[in-house]
């Protein structure tokens, strides 16, 4: 056979695809060494389940457009082996399509192991099956934990290098990850901790990956463990070992969300100064944690009392969209410090201190264009330098980044993006009536009211995960007490009943009614309910509800943390007596009726009531159908009016909601963040004493479009469904601040455009974004030359030029910056 030109060249390209390049990583004190070059690597946390297949490529070249050459993610165990030896790798689970993204991005992928992860993951990642081996204790020199920890550790190493992901194979993965900051917790452990470690680094080499291990958080990390910093800053830190690189492995971009808190953000300004910081310095990996933070789905991926949204203020938003300025701003810093690659990783270092605050650094080598950069520490006073018989403007809490030591690129505090601000729209789809038809069932109490339908009893209070192994959030404790038999009551009587709870919700009922309820305030999982109550002379039947919201994530002996009515007591309380129910028989059920029969699924076998819709009715089922948005903005439900409970759609969890649950007003919410000085998570807030979350995720994946779409709600609390609807999430408002000559892009998403402009002003802007005060100067000539560039486009440029000054030529303006907003 005879094989033309053209399919040889075919066969030819296709081998080509087929040549598996290895990638050599090794290391020295100054940076990674990928192929014998060191190289700076600027990486990004995105967790793959919290997010979905369908997302992942849109979010890695995000993370690559904004600069990154690498993904991390930490494994998440209880995920993926939710009963022991039963495995998940499917869905928002599928780790190894998730490296496969990545590696088809042309990124690097980083892998944290652990495979304890913390992460304000449920139980910090560990499956709670593990708490039925007798003796188990977590993370430290005890046996059963390391062969479970082996067993699966061992596994997910011989899943990538079957699937050769690993960098020697060909694969992204350049570093991998043995445990997780227990450097933080070990000192309770003693000694023991300390042969954890020895431990944790002999196992994670015995695995023979080929590329290096880091232990993040663990100063006594032994050789070749290399061990990195986590935190908002990491420039003062030095590994323990000479050898070792400086490495950054959890930049923290912002900080997650409580229940109970309001929305903390990270400045682009404050954040960008820490990672050029953490360069000048000798740095040589940074990780964004998060850059994507996304949305805790289901009922096992949150922490206790963490929110379903795990926004994290990150440089992506929950829903994938560019947050901005942080995005751009630290696209552009990126794109300073690869300028600067060569220097930073070969040269040697100078500084010197140009004024009080103010220090230069020069990286120095030889055949190699120097590269500086010029850091101002002080809070609050700017300044102008001389450095190198040039001037330059470094204001407070800033840093200047010149890849030539000459002209200045980039300095962290000059932000030269648009801000966008994103707003929340109707549901777009044809013929969706603005409210939408509900029914409802209840949920099935009378047997548990009963004490009915138990599947064990105990004489004792038990510990609600231990017994649970978390396959449900709900707990009954279920007793009855005859008290005649105790202190001869003949009449109906009320008394106090007592609950001492290790957390997290209780629900207290009393023959058939439901007395009251009480959840723990965060932080403070130990409560003490008590209610009065009506005793019957004869039987009595006291059912108890207890709910966890996600399991604790972090500490040391964590395992011995408890949950629910452990030990109790339970009391009845009267004048002159108190029965103690501690040790009565109690039984037990887990879950609720209708998780088991898993009404969410929308069997059509279940019955559903379309009449007499109840609103503020506890225990509750509603369900209802809708037309998926149009257009490929991410969709949201505002669950405004409903009190606590789970939300599914066309059966994917969308994850818990408890919009009933206020943020706290004395959290110090404002709308002017200061970024100079050093962050922490409640220094720059929003949304004090509203709903702590409102709106939630509802993938793009988990609808169908064109066809009915199925809601279905659990209320555990209470809630009106009426208000509920679907929203779509896109680009309102942006915004542009543009210095003199400088150019600056304007961009919508999704196919929008720009459909007018609102502000063209000289002078120095007063407010922000969308409350712009009246100030400086309005330019005709502005706007119309801008109106023309940009309005009917998707994305526009837009340069700072003296003709566009037009009137304003004359004013005497302190500034000639020119202000831009517009609107998608
Ligand atoms: C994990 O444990 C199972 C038994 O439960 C065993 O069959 C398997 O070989 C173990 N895997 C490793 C890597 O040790
Ligand atoms: C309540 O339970 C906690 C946790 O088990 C226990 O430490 C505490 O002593 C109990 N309180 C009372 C009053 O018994
Ligand atoms: C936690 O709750 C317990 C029981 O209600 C109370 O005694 C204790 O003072 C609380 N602790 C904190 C730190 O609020
Ligand atoms: C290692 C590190 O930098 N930790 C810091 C994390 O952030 C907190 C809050 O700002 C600091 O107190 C820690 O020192």
């Amino acid at each position: 056979m005879e094989l033309s030109k053209s399919s040889l060249v075919v066969l030819i390209l296709t081998s080509i695809c087929y040549v598996v390049q290895s990638t050599e990583v090794s290391y020295d004190g100054r940076a990674l060494k990928i192929d014998g070059q060191h190289r700076v690597i600027i990486s990004g946390s995105i967790h793959y389940p919290r997010s979905t297949p369908q997302m992942w490529p849109d979010l890695i070249q995000k993370s690559k457009a904004g600069g990154l050459n690498a993904i991390e993610t930490y494994v998440f165990w209880n995920g993926h082996e939710p009963r022991q030896r039963e495995y998940n790798f499917e869905g928002n689970y599928d780790l190894i399509r998730f490296i496969k993204e990545i590696q088809n991005a042309g990124l690097y992928a980083i892998l944290r192991i652990g495979p304890y992860a913390c992460a304000e993951w449920n139980y910090g990642g560990i499956p709670a099956w593990l708490r039925k081996i007798p003796g188990m204790q977590f993370r430290t020199n005890n046996q059963q934990w390391k062969d479970e920890m082996q067993n699966f550790t061992t596994l997910i190493v011989d899943m990538v290098r079957r699937e050769k992901l690993l960098a020697p194979q060909g694969g992204p993965i350049i570093l991998t990850q043995i445990e997780n900051e227990y450097g933080n917790i070990m000192g309770p452990y003693g000694e023991e901790g300390n042969q954890y470690v020895k431990w944790c680094a002999s196992f994670a080499q015995s695995l023979e990956v080929g590329v290096p291990w880091i232990m993040c958080q663990q100063d006594n990390a032994p050789q070749p463990m290399i061990n990195t910093c986590n935190g908002y800053y990491c420039d003062q830190f030095k590994p323990n070992n000479p050898n070792s690189p400086k490495m950054w492995t959890e930049n923290w971009s912002g900080w997650f969300k409580a229940w109970d808190k309001p929305d903390p953000h990270r400045a682009a300004e404050d954040l960008a100064f820490s990672v050029a910081r953490f360069f000048q310095l000798k740095g040589s990996l940074v990780n964004y944690y998060m850059y994507h933070g996304g949305t805790n789905f289901g009922r096992t991926t949150g922490g206790p009392y963490i929110t379903t949204t795990y926004d994290y203020d990150a440089p992506l938003d929950e829903y994938g969209n560019k947050r901005q300025p942080k995005w751009g701003h630290l696209k552009e810093l990126h794109a300073a410090i690869y300028m600067m690659e060569q220097a930073l990783i070969h040269g040697d270092v100078k500084d010197v201190e140009l004024s009080k605050g103010v220090w230069a650094t020069k990286y120095i080598a030889n055949g190699i264009t120097p590269g500086c950069f010029i850091s101002n520490t002080n809070e609050n006073s700017d300044a102008t330098v001389d450095f190198e018989g040039a001037k330059y403007f470094v204001p407070a809490w800033s840093v200047s980044i010149l890849p030539d030591c000459k002209q200045e690129v980039h300095n962290t505090a000059k932000v030269n993006v648009q801000t966008s601000i994103m707003v929340k729209k109707p549901n777009t789809a044809e013929n969706e009536p603005n409210d939408l038809k509900w029914s409802w069932r209840p949920e099935t109490l009378r047997h548990s009211l009963k004490g009915l339908g138990g599947s064990f009893t105990d004489y004792t209070l038990l510990e609600q995960i231990t017994t649970t192994l978390d396959e449900s959030d709900y707990l009954w404790y279920m007793t009855s007490v005859d008290t005649k038999q105790y202190v001869g009551i003949t009449q109906e009587h009320e008394v106090t009943l007592r609950v001492n709870s290790t957390g997290h919700i209780l629900y207290a009922f009393v023959n058939g009614h439901l007395i009251g309820s009480e959840y723990a305030p965060n932080g403070n999982f130990t409560f003490m309910f008590e209610r009065k109550v009506m005793i019957e002379p004869g039987e009595n039947k006291i059912s108890l509800l207890s709910a966890t919201v996600g399991l604790k994530t972090y500490g040391s002996f964590f395992e011995q943390m408890p949950a629910g009515i452990v030990g109790g007591p339970v009391q009845l309380i009267g004048d002159d007596f108190t029965i103690d129910l501690s040790k009565n028989e109690w039984s037990y059920k887990i879950g609720l009726d209708g998780e088991k029969k898993k009404l969410y699924l929308d069997n059509p076998e279940d019955k559903w009531y379309d009449e007499k819709l109840p609103t503020k009715r506890p225990f509750t089922w509603y369900k209802t159908k809708f037309q998926a948005p149009l257009g490929l903005d991410p969709v949201v439900i505002d669950l405004l009016g409903m009190g606590k409970g789970a939300a599914w759609v066309n059966g994917n969890s969308l994850g818990r909601y408890w919009t009933s649950y206020l943020s706290s007003t004395n959290g110090g919410c404002r709308d002017y963040c200061e970024y100079r000085g050093n962050y922490q998570s409640q220094k720059c807030q929003t949304g004090c004493g509203e709903p702590s979350q409102r709106w939630y995720h509802v993938p793009r994946s988990f609808l169908k479009a064109g066809e009915p779409n199925t809601l279905i709600l659990f209320e555990e609390a209470g809630g009106d469904p009426s208000k509920i609807n679907f929203q779509t999430v896109s680009v309102g408002t942006i915004c542009a601040t543009i210095d003199q000559g400088k150019t600056v892009s304007l961009s919508c998403q999704n196919g929008q455009s720009i459909s007018k402009i609102d502000i063209t002003r000289f002078g120095e802007p007063e407010g922000s974004c969308g409350r712009f005060e009246k100030s400086g100067c309005d330019s005709n000539e502005a706007y119309f030359a801008i109106s023309n560039a940009c309005v009917g486009k998707e994305s526009c440029s837009i340069q700072n030029s003296e003709n566009l000054l037009g009137g304003c030529k004359s004013n005497s303006l302190t500034s000639k910056k020119l202000v831009v907003q517009a609107t998608c």
